[in-house]
């Protein structure tokens, strides 16, 4: 039997680890029965063709990421806003990756599109690579800001003032090179791995949003499948969780040095100053009613939950 599992990036992602960690489980587990074939970006399309191709079931599994996703699942836009999470990554990852809450309300949206969801995780903080310096919300002010396609994106950097550009993933480069875009954000391995830093001058840490993604069956598959290759699946995605996460820190970690060795010129702002992170923070909140606008009540549900499910963990670890 052969599986093919589409990735949003290219090889050497954290996509790409996880696609290679889930083919080696899958095979290893099955005595070989199952083989699985990953396609990279840039083989089969954009992130938006390669949800279509699972719908289509060409291939069995992909990476559907929200901030393409939002399109086709409008709710899963909640993971877009800014500000929302904890500053502590710990936090986060227990939400999106650990409780059963979250994942159970989405495999239920998900299922209105006949998709299955098999795994949040977050890939790291979105970083902005720029043309010019980010202080405060003013710098935004006119900047055409390459987001990605999902609308929520769009009424996000519109709050801070700028002009944002939806535009797949493979077009930013050229994007930037040419000039049609000031800046763009995505977490330090992707920024690495696809050169953006090159075509940009200064690397902004705002720890705004991290970026998240999910992994995706095609639904009426996965129901088709025997139960024992059904628990193949999931045990195989639920070993992954803390392996991806650990992945994810170590290439976001080795490829700012690598950064940095490269563009030694590349100006980096660590860290914006406590006022100027308020001042975000304040202008991202119209925001919300955004999205709930987008999402009607099962949103504003959905952003309860996920407030309240942050706040929960938060306490915990306070105690
Ligand atoms: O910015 C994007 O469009 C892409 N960024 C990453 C890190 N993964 C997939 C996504 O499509």
């Amino acid at each position: 039997t052969q599986w093919r599992f589409a990735i949003e990036e290219t090889i050497g992602s954290v996509q790409h680890q996880y696609a290679m960690k889930f083919k080696e489980l899958i095979e290893e587990r099955s005595n070989g029965e199952i083989e699985v074939t990953i396609y990279p970006y840039g083989t089969l399309g954009t992130s938006d063709q390669i949800t279509e191709l699972v719908d289509m079931e060409v291939v069995q599994f992909a990476m559907a990421s929200p901030g393409h996703l939002g399109k086709l699942i409008p709710e899963v836009q909640v993971f877009l806003l800014h500000f929302l999470f904890s500053d502590d990554d710990e936090i986060n990852n227990q939400v999106l990756n650990k409780d059963p809450r979250l994942q159970k309300t989405f495999d239920e949206l998900y299922a209105r599109k006949r998709l299955k969801l098999l795994s949040i995780f977050s890939e790291g903080w979105q970083v902005w690579t720029m043309k010019e310096p980010v202080h405060q919300p003013e710098d935004f002010s006119g900047v055409k800001m390459r987001v990605m396609t999902s609308p929520l994106l769009i009424a996000a950097y519109k709050a801070y003032g700028a002009s944002p550009t939806p535009l797949p993933y493979s077009e930013v480069y050229s994007g930037l090179q040419l000039n049609m875009i000031d800046g763009q954000e995505n977490p330090v391995f992707a920024i690495q791995e696809m050169n953006f830093y090159e075509v940009t001058d200064w690397m902004i840490f705002a720890r705004h949003a991290p970026f998240i993604t999910t992994a995706v069956t095609n639904r009426d598959f996965f129901d088709s499948l025997p139960p024992e290759r059904q628990q193949l699946v999931t045990g195989v995605v639920a070993d992954l969780n803390d392996y991806i996460l650990k992945v994810q820190k170590e290439f976001n970690q080795e490829r700012l040095e690598l950064i940095r060795k490269n563009k030694p010129k590349l100006k980096i702002i660590t860290e914006l100053t406590p006022d100027a992170r308020e001042a975000f923070r304040k202008a991202s909140q119209p925001v919300r009613d955004k999205f709930i606008k987008m999402t009607g009540e099962d949103g504003r549900e959905l952003l309860k939950e996920l407030q309240q499910t942050i706040q929960e963990y938060e306490d915990q670890k306070q105690q």
